[in-house]
């Protein structure tokens, strides 16, 4: 979406109900979907910030029904921790800031915008540096899976219907190769076949999850370390934010998602390969830390803990490869070949998580016992 021209930031503020008045707008965050900024204020000479969004409607079909799921999130969770005692639940809680019409979302000119109360002292992180970090992180994604469990009904709405399907990703994938409308299949033939000599990992869970074996549950789907806010002095773990995807789904996709940006020992578009691995003392912290809250997992879902790492690591690599042969269509790119970049480190940790699958079931079995 980088095409629109830049936005009247003052004019897009005003109308919403914020206390105060605009300084000042900025780009923020390195999120590949939507366009985030920083919006500076002053109220009664005290400088004030929020966060304000365009909200990627391309990917997102329905901006409408994705704040609906996000109000009625926000709105629960702010309530358990309420509940529980929680204090400056703004910033625990993502915390939608209405227009001044009353509405969770402003549409004007065809966009789709948001703004929500800016988190502060706290801080994301693209790559994880200390253990500390993984711990919290992964408490606190467990713990929002907790919270959620009660959600009354009724069922969220799918804001992307299918969008862990590694089956249908899978399938995404082929169709793209055989039609290779910008000849980039070529290039990519050496990761194309890390894809298909994998390819039956794609249904396991899903046939788990048909059997009735692993449940649905309401998930946050996109847990990449840089979705949760860390306290910057402390390191624990603020508030877990990116909403967009709350949906029902499975906790195993949580759990993978954090295996692969986690214990990532490089950034996702890292070009040197050497660099790329799974750090072994980073899943150890990553899974006392998930084990710790998530004592609602069943047996089956505990069974998979480790392989979720893995698919979901090859899951997002797909992603990556296809849109690199579709032309970048979906993920924001900053340089030519980023997807495919971003595919290979993908892979890379795919391998390595292979590598070390027999040590990482034996950390999980130490966490359960
Ligand atoms: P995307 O879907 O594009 O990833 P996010 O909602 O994750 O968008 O926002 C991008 C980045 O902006 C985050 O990684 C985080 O650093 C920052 N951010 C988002 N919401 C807030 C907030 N409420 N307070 C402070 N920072 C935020
Ligand atoms: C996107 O929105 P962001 O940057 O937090 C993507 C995730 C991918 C991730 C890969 C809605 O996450 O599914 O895992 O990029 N979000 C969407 O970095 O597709
Ligand atoms: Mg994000």
């Amino acid at each position: 979406m980088s095409h629109v021209p830049t936005p009247d930031f003052a004019a897009l503020v005003s109308r919403f109900a914020i206390a105060g008045n605009f300084v000042s707008a900025a780009r923020h965050g390195s999120g590949h979907i939507n366009d985030t900024y920083k919006v500076d204020c002053t109220h009664s000479g005290r400088p004030v910030s929020y966060i304000l969004q365009r909200i990627n409607h391309t990917i997102f079909k329905d901006p409408a029904a994705l704040m609906d799921n996000v109000q009625r999130v926000t709105a629960h969770l702010r309530a358990k921790l309420q509940a529980a005692g929680v204090s400056d639940l703004n910033r625990h809680a993502l915390t939608v800031i209405p227009t001044r019409e009353g509405g969770p979302v402003l549409r004007k000119d065809g966009q789709w915008w948001r703004m929500y109360h800016f988190v502060g002292r706290a801080r994301t992180f693209d790559k994880v540096e200390t253990e500390a970090q993984v711990f919290e992180a992964a408490r606190a994604f467990a713990r929002f899976q907790g919270l959620l469990a009660d959600l009354p009904a009724p069922r969220l709405h799918d804001t992307i219907p299918n969008f862990h399907n590694a089956v249908m990703r899978l399938a995404t994938l082929r169709d793209a190769v055989k039609r290779d409308p910008h000849g980039r299949a070529a290039g990519a033939q050496p990761e194309i076949e890390f894809v298909e000599r994998r390819a039956a990992m794609c249904a396991r869970l899903l046939d788990r999850h048909q059997r009735g074996e692993l449940p649905e549950r309401i998930t946050h789907n996109d847990t990449k370390l840089n979705n949760v806010m860390l306290d910057e002095q402390t390191n624990a773990a603020v508030c877990v934010i990116d909403l967009d995807t709350v949906m029902p789904g499975l906790a195993l996709y949580d759990f993978g998602d954090m295996v692969r940006t986690a214990t990532a020992a490089a950034l996702e578009d890292e070009r040197d390969l050497a660099k790329v691995f799974s750090r072994p003392e980073m899943f150890a912290a990553l899974a006392r830390g998930y084990l710790l809250e998530a004592k609602f997992l069943n047996a089956a879902e505990r069974e998979e803990l480790v392989f979720s790492g893995r698919l979901i690591t090859l899951v997002i690599g797909i992603r990556f490869l296809t849109d690199h042969l579709l032309g970048d269509v979906y993920f924001k790119i900053h340089r030519p070949n980023h997807n495919l970049d971003r595919c290979r480190t993908q892979f890379n940790m795919v391998a390595s998580l292979e590598a070390q699958a027999d040590a990482m079931e034996q950390i999980v079995r130490a966490c359960l016992t």
